[in-house]
């Protein structure tokens, strides 16, 4: 009997053993990952068996295999479910990648042994900011799972599925650093004067909601804290293959901003670049409006730089569509040509007739205040509109 009891004994051990290094295995496989930032475990459950991979930003890793951090897939037995990434040299099990950008797209590899009912769950969602949205798309079902509202999915898998049935889609704001000044506040040296803020003038709601923007944007300020502001801007979003044909059809989204006496584009927290949620599928282009100065739009598609897209026309001509779609301030900055004050894209008369000469005397927020002084006065028509009769803007 003894002998019997200590055999049954040792394997109630053997058997807890193996239990706690299972889970303690498990522990570990999600802890490590998990202390990252934006790290995803999947874990496949069917037909008996598991399996789990993990998708996870490293800054400093590649997209392609990093020995550092990557992990090869082992294909389990043949019965057990397979999930992994495709990436192009090879099948991974720990894919690491180096940045989260808007749009990103995961090639997934999966196998069923069997034709059975399977279940992807995901785990360490919450190492995401809660502005990313994670996808996972079913190519076979046509189905997109919102990982965030619903971190699990069931379907039926077959043998004979292909093996690239599954995708993630990673969804996250982007910011825009965007530079540019505009001629009537402009001061020389890279600076241009902060008067309506200072002078408590500028409006602390987005003022292109009316025509010819009817732009429906809420963007508030509840106050301006650093008199640094020259006024409010309207930025506009296009994705195109090639700059001439990112024409107003390919706007995909609309954004009031704020413009900093140095040139910077900031949101309305008066300091930190503007966010953008579209996707772009082919190139961005970044059009810059404001309601008395000519529109600019980039020469070419904005610069991606992880999760920031980047555009500096201050420094050169080239840097808007077009030729001299900029005024050169001749001290080696450019900037966006004002005395627009109808908004019609061309400095004409009727910047003169039907704007100056209505508000011409009046002190404020003021279309025909073409140098942004916070008065409509001679100056505004001599040295502002004047020499700029004759421009139009240039983006397409
Ligand atoms: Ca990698
Ligand atoms: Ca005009
Ligand atoms: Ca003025």
């Amino acid at each position: 009997m003894k002998p019997q009891v200590q055999f049954n004994n040792s394997k109630s051990f053997t058997r807890l053993f193996l239990i706690l290094t299972v889970i303690a295995t498990s522990l570990n496989l999600f802890a490590q990952p998990d202390f990252n930032p934006n790290s995803l475990k999947l874990t496949i459950v069917g037909n008996g068996y598991s399996d789990q991979t993990f998708v996870v930003i490293i800054p400093g890793s590649t997209t392609g295999f990093d020995s550092q951090y990557d992990a090869y897939k082992l294909m389990g037995i043949y019965a057990a479910p397979q999930l992994y990434s495709i990436i192009s040299c090879c099948n991974l099990s720990v894919n690491t990648i180096p940045e989260l950008y808007n749009g990103m797209e995961i090639q997934l590899g999966n196998r069923f042994g069997a034709d059975n009912s399977y279940t992807i769950s995901a785990n360490g969602l919450y190492t995401f900011g809660t502005d990313t949205t994670i996808v996972l798309e079913d190519t076979k079902e046509n189905e997109f799972i919102n990982l965030m509202s619903d971190s699990s999915y069931t379907f039926t898998g077959l043998e004979s599925d292909a093996h690239d049935r599954f995708k993630l889609h990673y969804y996250c704001p982007m910011k825009f650093e965007i530079n540019t000044f505009m001629e009537g506040p402009y001061q020389g040296a890279g600076l241009m004067s902060a008067t309506l803020d200072i002078q408590s003038i500028l409006p602390t709601t987005q003022p292109y909601g009316v025509a010819p923007w009817n732009y429906s944007g809420t963007e508030f300020v509840p106050f301006f804290p650093f008199n640094n502001v020259v006024d409010w801007l309207l930025l506009e979003l296009r994705d195109a293959p090639d700059a001439a044909s990112a024409n107003a059809s390919t706007m995909i989204e609309q954004r009031a901003c704020l413009l900093l006496k140095n040139g910077t584009i900031t949101g309305i927290d008066n300091e930190t670049a503007p966010l953008f949620t579209g996707v772009i599928s082919q190139n961005a282009f970044i059009v810059v409006r404001h309601r008395n100065h000519l529109s600019i739009m980039s020469s070419g598609p904005l610069v991606r730089d992880g999760g920031t897209y980047s555009w500096d026309f201050t420094n050169s001509m080239t840097q808007a569509y077009g030729t001299d779609a900029m005024i050169d301030f001749g001290d080696g900055h450019f900037g966006m040509f004002t005395g627009d004050g109808n908004a019609d894209n061309t400095v004409n008369n009727g910047d003169k007739i039907s704007i100056w000469q209505t508000l011409v005397g009046k002190s404020g927020y003021m279309a025909a205040d073409y140098n942004l002084s916070g008065q409509v006065n001679n100056t505004d028509k001599n040295e502002s509109w004047l020499p700029n009769v004759g421009e139009a803007t240039q983006i397409p």
